[in-house]
């Protein structure tokens, strides 16, 4: 087993890492910026190194500096959390090459999943249902991009292959309108990522965002943990997430799950992953695949029981999975808030002193966050305090024991996105369960 793992990243993550290690005996090595010598997670590693100044990009995203942590203190192995460092092949790459251990997929993985044409080129080879669309990025003739976009049929969306995060797409509704687009969304792609590769697909209009989260080991095994609903979301920002998708059957979920679990097996996947897919009609349309432990893990964890950061390590250390398929059963269902930093009117961030903390509690309630009374919330990186998990035998008691946690829960000092979240737990379409991405902007007004 791993000796001694570098933790490449901060706040809960961080200190969610750092306590999987502990219970494998595992020694740690927190490392930080100047602005987060007062990190929980840094005080309670075993060993800790500053990499830099409180800009990430001088010291999270540092990757020389996070090896050269690791170099220091003797460390074997190195876990870049999600965010950051985590999805960086050339990162992964030189972990490697260092001769450490990179907790997470291939760096050759990495590179092909964030290519979003050969991630889709691969998954749907693999047997991943995707969203009908072009077979890798547009050329240059028109009258062939015409002919592409009618086989697809409208309306369409034109994606930059280099995009991310909601940018870099367009959506077209007829056909007088694509090639003017197409040739806007290029501009914007070169101008934005250096990139003017764009593909088509048809565009869902009122999709769910369901995920399926997977785990491979390096002896030839790989299972999934069933779906994730993450559709309650504000400018990309997943808000709230449950597990299991309200709705999608067992028979469903198991069947889109064992392609996933076919796809690792053919791509020769290694670690956490989770396909993101679209839901609409009842059909699943693969979009991107994430080669990294994602913020909400946790509701995976509450219905299956597996702890899937000690699965991460185990399968770098190069053992096999503690779990087959049949293993895993899905019991009751898990809902998870994002307690962000912000003011819950304006969603402007709101960093500063927490004056009072009080965390709630009781039967299957998780809070996973690194805040404490007095700590001083740092405006330098993205406003998540923390994740408050509830657990129930079925949906209902998952959102009344929700709603419990949010009543008790203090935080104050700052603003906080707790008031969205009490308010989400009355929602009449948020309480009736499976409503598409759309949803909470239009509840907010944004559309
Ligand atoms: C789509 C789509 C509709 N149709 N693709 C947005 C981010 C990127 N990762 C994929 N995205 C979308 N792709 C097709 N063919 C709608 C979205 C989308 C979205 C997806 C997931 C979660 C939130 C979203 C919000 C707006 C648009």
């Amino acid at each position: 087993m791993l000796e001694k793992i570098v933790i490449a990243n901060r706040g809960e993550i961080a200190l969610r890492i750092l306590r999987a290690c502990r219970e494998m005996g595992i020694k740690t090595v927190a490392v930080h910026s100047t602005a987060d010598r007062d990190l929980k997670p840094v005080r309670l590693a075993d060993e800790s190194v500053c990499i830099g100044p409180a800009p990430a990009s001088e010291s999270y995203l540092n990757g020389a500096a996070v090896i050269s942590a690791a170099e220091v203190t003797d460390a074997v192995a190195i876990h870049p959390g999600y965010g950051f460092l985590a999805e960086n092949a050339d990162f992964a790459e030189r972990v490697e090459q260092s001769g450490f251990v990179f907790i997470g997929p291939r760096p050759d993985t990495i590179r092909l999943m964030g290519h979003k044409v050969s991630a889709i080129r691969a998954m749907k080879q693999a047997g991943v249902p995707c969203v009908p669309g072009s077979e890798g990025t547009l050329g240059d003739d028109p009258d062939e991009n015409l002919r592409i976009a009618r086989d697809i049929g409208y309306p369409i969306m034109i994606k930059a292959t280099g995009g991310g995060g909601g940018r870099g797409m367009r959506v077209v509704h007829s056909e007088a309108a694509l090639l003017n687009a197409i040739g806007l969304t290029q501009g914007e792609a070169q101008a934005a990522f250096g990139k003017s590769a764009v593909y088509l697909e048809r565009f869902l209009e009122a999709p769910r965002h369901i995920e399926i989260q997977v785990l491979a080991d390096t002896c030839g095994n790989a299972i999934h943990l069933g779906d994730r609903d993450c559709s309650i979301q504000r400018r990309h920002q997943k808000i709230i997430e449950e597990a299991p998708a309200p709705g999608v059957s067992p028979a469903e979920r198991a069947a889109v799950g064992a392609r996933c679990v076919d796809a690792c097996l053919e791509i020769d996947y290694r670690g956490a992953g989770t396909f993101e897919f679209l839901y609409e009609g009842g059909q699943f349309y693969f979009i991107e695949m994430n080669t990294r432990v994602q913020v909400e893990h946790p509701v995976t964890e509450m219905v299956t029981g597996v702890d899937i950061i000690k699965e991460q390590i185990r399968v770098a250390s190069g053992e096999p999975l503690s779990y087959r398929q049949e293993d895993i059963v899905l019991r009751g269902h898990a809902v998870e808030c994002r307690i962000n930093a912000e003011d819950p009117a304006t969603f402007a961030p709101s960093p500063g002193t927490i004056s009072l903390f009080h965390p709630p509690g009781g039967p299957g309630i998780r809070l996973d966050t690194h805040i404490y009374q007095g700590y001083k919330v740092p405006p330098y990186y993205d406003s998540l305090i923390g994740k408050l998990i509830a657990h129930g035998e079925d949906r209902h008691a998952a959102l009344m024991r929700m709603l419990n946690a949010l009543t008790e829960v203090v935080i104050d000092g700052i603003r906080t996105n707790l008031p969205l979240h009490r308010d989400m737990m009355h929602d009449a379409g948020f309480r009736a369960g499976g409503m598409d991405i759309h949803y909470l902007e239009k509840k907010l007004g944004l559309f």
